[in-house]
């Protein structure tokens, strides 16, 4: 019997409880542990969306839901593995049950439409180290797919439906935004803002709108200098020139989780409250059908270049 294709399906992680929150914050930061202020701040506001971020759930329902499609597509049996970049199961983890099980070609498929050397790269990178230690499973990596026409549709979609909570949907100001990261990705030329770009502009072209820009969200807490301008300052500038109707599509992020539920439900919409502002964020693709459609295409896309 031949092995499954393998497929390695990776996302962000979160702490399964704030008892591990202070671990995952020292992942993310390579090591060093944050400061007790920086570590309470983290904590405060994971507890301000509940305690925990949905973020493992969801992800673990889109791995599942892109299984089930990939085996009713008659191309083969496929085999999901989870691995997260931050917390357990962790990438090099899921490879090592790969190789456990005999899995010898595997497609790799971030869920993040945007490619950057500082996040998706990063992914990648951590799944070949794990890889060529054991000596396999090789693998195909899916960069990015941030135009697929079916992203680009269900976005449409997304952002009609908010559009439509307000009384004339002619004024409304949409925002596309994406995590923030250092400046100093694009002295290598990274392709993470033009992607971004590229997909904000597609759903303007589709839906017809011409009143839209661009903003970062959830920079880091460092000294360095982040890719701006900051949602924030996009809100207080909008709302200065006189436009006080905003949809904010976080067009980076396909799940409900702190960026989310936090930086845009909590902090921009204290803001935009605070400024006497309307402002409506789309809702995120989570397990949407429509969305699992398009991420197992992808895979099945890709599963091609296997020998
Ligand atoms: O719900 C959750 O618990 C997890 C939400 C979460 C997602 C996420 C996605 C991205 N990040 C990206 C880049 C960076 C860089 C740094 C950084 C720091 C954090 C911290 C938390 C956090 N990120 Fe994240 N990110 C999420 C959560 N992220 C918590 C640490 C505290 C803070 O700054 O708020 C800075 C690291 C450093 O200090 O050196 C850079 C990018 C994405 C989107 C792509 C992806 O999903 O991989 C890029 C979800």
């Amino acid at each position: 019997q031949t092995p499954p294709i393998g497929v390695l399906v990776m996302a962000y992680g979160t702490p399964r409880s704030l008892e591990e929150v202070e671990a995952y914050y020292t992942h993310i930061r390579r090591g060093r542990a944050p400061s007790p202020e920086l570590l309470q701040n983290l904590i405060d506001r994971y507890q301000a969306i509940g305690g925990v971020s949905p973020l493992n759930e969801i992800t673990r329902a889109q791995a599942e839901g892109i299984e089930e499609r990939l085996n009713k597509s008659n191309q083969g049996s496929f085999k999901v593995y989870l691995g997260m970049k931050h917390n357990a199961p962790f990438i090099a983890d899921a490879v090592a049950d790969m190789a456990q099980d005999g899995v010898s070609h595997a497609v790799t498929l971030v869920l993040a439409p945007h490619y950057s050397t500082m996040s998706v790269a990063n992914y990648q990178k951590a799944a070949n180290e794990k890889a060529t230690e054991l000596g396999h499973p090789d693998f195909v990596h899916v960069d990015s797919w941030h135009l697929e026409p079916k992203f680009i549709e269900l976005l449409s979609d997304r952002v009609a439906e908010a559009l439509k909570l307000f009384p004339s949907k002619d004024a409304v100001r949409v925002l596309f935004t994406a995590h923030s990261l250092p400046e100093r990705i694009l002295q290598v030329g990274d392709p993470y803002p033009t992607q971004l770009r590229e997909t904000g502009d597609a759903v303007a072209a589709a839906l017809g709108l011409t009143n839209y820009s661009f903003g970062w969200q959830s920079a880091g807490r460092t000294e360095e200098k982040w890719l701006g301008p900051d949602v924030l300052d996009v809100l207080r500038e909008l709302h200065e020139a006189g436009e006080n109707d905003v949809v904010i599509c976080p067009t980076g992020f396909v799940s409900d989780h702190l960026e989310v539920l936090y930086d845009v439900d909590i902090e921009c919409q204290g803001l935009a409250k605070s400024l006497g502002m309307h402002l409506e964020r789309t809702a995120s693709l989570n397990a949407d059908p429509r969305f699992l459609d398009l991420l197992s295409d992808v895979v099945l896309n890709r599963a091609k270049d296997i020998p």
